[in-house]
């Protein structure tokens, strides 16, 4: 599908949302597979299901595969494509964790920073739920070093370093209100956070973060993954292998028959 409509409108707001962008099957088995996480790694918090429980992931790299969401990405950034980063960011009903204030690219080690980031909503993600919010037309500011940043308690937290709110104008903050399977796409300048989850119901999103291949990761034995077009050799990125599907380590999901 031609998404190139899209790129006008990244450029000119530093965000987008596309509705129903994966099927509702699909997000369902997104808030089955962090329930499964959830059981899996009992003593870590499901806001943290970082990179690092996702990468080897027979379903995760299901989700990668979607070529609806690879057509979005090439739109933003290119026909060479490889995932950096992936992180669900789920909220638990009553207390779900905020986000503060923060801009994507002051925390990774790309060179060059082109990248875009993808939303993927497994559930509602509401006002009330904590949905992210962002400040439109911060793209086009610099980034702020993390030593112009505070320092966030990590058990309250999701992420250790925010923007000093009182340096910010909230007022023109937007909420990106999504149904399960809407996914928004982000720019690594915007400011942007979301506050805690209070409500009854869970807000499950997944985070992906897309580079071009020529992006180089900086960061010592980083894992990334190949998707789209073609690798650039001289950027020394390191590829996971396509995972293979193990009923003993990996929760089952539709598609798992192609990943034996
Ligand atoms: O999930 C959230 O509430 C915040 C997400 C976020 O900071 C991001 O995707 O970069």
């Amino acid at each position: 599908m031609d998404f190139s409509f899209i790129k006008k409108e990244y450029q000119n707001n530093g965000f987008y949302i596309i509705r129903n962008a994966i099927d509702s099957n699909l997000a369902k088995q997104i808030v089955k597979h962090v329930k499964w996480l959830k059981s899996k790694y009992p003593n870590t918090r499901p806001e943290a299901f970082h990179h690092n429980m996702l990468i080897n992931d027979p379903f995760i790299h299901h989700l990668l595969e979607n070529k609806k969401i690879l057509d979005i990405v090439e739109a933003i950034i290119g026909p060479n494509i490889a995932l950096f980063g992936a992180h669900y960011i789920a909220k638990k009903p009553i207390d779900g964790m905020p986000v503060g204030w923060h801009q994507d690219g002051s925390y990774w080690p790309l060179e060059p920073m082109k990248v875009v980031s993808v939303w993927l909503a497994g559930t509602h993600s509401k006002k009330n739920n904590g949905c992210m919010q962002l400040i439109p037309g911060t793209h086009n500011k610099r980034l702020y070093k993390p030593s112009e940043m505070q320092k966030m308690d990590l058990n309250k937290y999701v992420l250790d370093l925010a923007i000093d709110p009182r340096k910010l104008d909230r007022s023109q903050a937007v909420d990106i209100e999504l149904n399960p399977g809407d996914i928004s796409i982000h720019n690594p300048f915007i400011i942007h956070g979301s506050n805690s989850n209070k409500s009854r119901k869970w807000r499950i999103g997944l985070t992906l973060r897309y580079i071009p291949t020529s992006t180089f990761v900086k960061r010592k034995d980083w894992e990334c993954v190949f998707l789209r077009g073609r690798v650039e050799k001289e950027i020394k990125n390191i590829y996971v292998k396509r995972p293979i599907f193990d009923r003993e380590h990996h929760m089952p999901f539709d598609a798992m028959d192609n990943f034996r």
